[in-house]
């Protein structure tokens, strides 16, 4: 949520934060994820179906259970972020954040000054937090982490830059592209030996960095094994894999 306290205080708070990882279309799927016991729920608007309206839509369905809702936004669609944040969003993703000018620009359109540029619009985040909009404008910044993810050589190569830029709350390692990317191209493999060497990497440095690390799992056991790792928090996907894992399991038992 918007208030105290705020999800980055949560986050850093010591105990591993769950969160759902939503893609269909329909807003209600996670308004309906956000009442089981997940800490938050993410919106999946890279590689998900879900829009930007139906995305607006779930933030305050999401808050209606008392949970903080995190965006993650196209590749380079910063504009996107700021407008989240103005519905009341608690988080931004955002993907192949590659150079120190990407993560500049993350900072810039998630942050007011004089930490970025972030324009003046939060008409669902003050309905949803309460606040005056004075208060809002000052605290907003702490509100809302901004999470550049990882998920390159480039970024591995960089990610104590990236870590120093003013604005950015944290980094989300994105497994899978970062296996494509040590494979060279030539394979997928997100739990692979060489992936997790390089999440170790990048998990201490940003713990040395005090920021806030992230990571998604493909599965409710290897979350729970990068959960014990040490991240802050742990994304587990998705809600269509969600949907054809109860589907499987209750066509098995129906066939038994
Ligand atoms: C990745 O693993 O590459 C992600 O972006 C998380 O889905
Ligand atoms: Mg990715």
């Amino acid at each position: 949520m918007l208030t105290h306290p705020s999800f980055p205080e949560r986050l850093k708070g010591g105990k591993p934060l769950l969160t759902a990882w939503c893609g269909l279309p329909d807003p209600s799927v996670a308004g309906i994820l956000a009442r089981e016991d997940f800490d938050a729920v993410v919106l999946d608007t890279q590689h998900g179906s879900i829009d930007f309206a139906a995305s607006l839509q779930a933030v305050p369905l999401i808050a209606a259970a008392g949970k903080p809702a995190l965006v993650r936004i196209p590749v380079g669609d910063f504009a996107s972020a700021s407008r989240y944040l103005d519905a009341g969003a608690s988080g931004i993703i955002a993907p192949m954040i590659n150079t120190v000018e990407d993560a500049r620009r993350l900072a810039a359109f998630t942050k007011f000054p004089p930490v970025g540029e972030r324009s003046w619009g939060a008409y669902g985040a003050l309905a949803l937090s309460g606040l005056e909009p004075g208060e809002y404008l000052r605290t907003a910044n702490d509100l809302a982490v901004s999470f550049a993810m990882v998920e390159t050589r480039e970024a591995l190569a960089i990610i104590d830059d990236i870590l120093a830029v003013p604005g950015i709350d944290g980094v989300f390692i994105g497994p899978s592209d970062l296996s494509i990317a040590l494979a060279g191209g030539k394979g997928l493999d997100p739990t692979s030996a060489e992936v997790d060497k390089a999440l170790d990497h990048a998990l201490a440095r940003v713990k040395a960095a005090g920021k806030i690390a992230a990571i998604y799992a493909v599965s409710g056991a290897r979350a729970a094994e990068l959960s014990a790792r040490g991240f802050h928090m742990v994304a587990i996907g998705s809600d269509i894999s969600m949907l054809r894992t109860g589907a499987h399991a209750a066509l098995a038992a129906a066939r038994a």
